[in-house]
């Protein structure tokens, strides 16, 4: 949190994301009612950075304005041209909730939501069940849901030879010019992360159902993604998992990559997440209208 915010009180009291390592706290959950937002190194087309755009920043100034807990961290930059769509990955293991938060994150920002313009591409070994979930539940039309499959390990696809996602991908961007694209991989290990050939920003989907040791065993994906999702806190209590060490362990392996718990069955809106994505968009928004100019 920057020196300048208001200090938050008493229990809306928000732990200072960037510098101190947060305590044990059980209710940790609960500071992430309002969305983590990143702070990008700005770069132009070509990768160079751009001068840091620091509180002058209108998308900045917005989530500080709206007293929302935010780092400073150098992630989620635009590697490609910010006027292009974008391309949100997301991953982790089997079963945590990548689906149910491509739907949710439909819903919040879709045409029943934001308004913004979507479609997805999701990948299984052998199946179009995710896709199938997706055009069965109406989160968007279904010729905006591409059901990749890969064939061999879901981090291959995305990572090692991502030639059938980025067909699949800019397929839909040609017919549909949409804002976001979202690519779910398949459930892999906490190895598995995104080219950022193929995505702009990866967001990595843990459960609580795994046990409170997740984030501490690390991993590429538990580290270094763009937004480090904890998702089903509402088993938090019937597994024993405690929130507040998860949340401890991520913070010290994350350094200031955010953190955000969700319960994506009492917050199908998966809200601290599609404002995320709707920070990144601004900002994104407004790297290019400054390169344009
Ligand atoms: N209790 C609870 N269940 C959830 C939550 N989020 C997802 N689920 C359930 O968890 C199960 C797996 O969710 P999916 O969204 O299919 O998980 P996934 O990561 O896409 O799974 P794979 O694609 O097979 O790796 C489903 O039965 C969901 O309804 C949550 O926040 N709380
Ligand atoms: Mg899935």
């Amino acid at each position: 949190m920057h020196p300048q915010d208001p200090q938050p009180t008493g229990a809306e009291r928000t732990p200072d994301l960037d510098h101190t390592p947060a305590q044990p706290d059980v209710d940790a959950h609960l500071r992430f009612t309002e969305p983590p937002h990143t702070h990008p190194a700005p770069q132009d087309r070509y990768g160079n950075p751009l001068p840091h755009q620091d509180h002058d920043d209108d998308a900045h100034a917005r989530a500080h304005a709206a007293g929302v807990p935010h780092t400073h961290a150098p992630v989620a930059t635009p590697r490609r041209s910010p006027s292009a769509p974008l391309r949100i990955g997301i991953g982790g293991p089997v079963g945590s909730g990548k689906t149910a938060l491509v739907a949710a994150l439909c819903r919040a920002l879709g045409p029943e939501g934001a308004g913004l313009d979507m479609a997805v591409v999701t990948n299984d070994i052998y199946t179009t069940e995710d896709g199938d979930f997706l055009v069965r539940h109406g989160v968007l039309p279904a010729e905006r849901i591409t059901a990749v499959q890969t064939g061999a390990c879901p981090h291959t696809a995305i990572r090692d030879d991502i030639a059938m996602n980025l067909d699949a991908v800019e397929e839909l961007e040609d017919s549909f010019h949409p804002d976001v694209v979202l690519v779910e991989s398949g459930g892999d290990n906490l190895t598995a992360t995104f080219s950022y050939g193929l995505v702009d920003a990866q967001i990595f989907v843990v459960d609580v159902a795994g046990g409170d040791k997740v984030p501490r065993k690390g991993g590429p994906g538990v580290i270094t993604s763009d937004l480090l999702v904890i998702n089903k806190t509402d088993l938090a209590p019937l597994v024993g998992a405690d929130l507040g060490v998860m949340d401890r362990d991520a913070s010290a392996l994350r350094g200031e990559r955010p953190v955000a718990f969700t319960s994506l069955r009492e917050d199908p809106g998966a809200t601290p997440v599609a404002a995320w994505v709707r920070q990144l968009l601004a900002q994104r928004r407004e790297l290019a209208a400054a390169s344009a100019g």
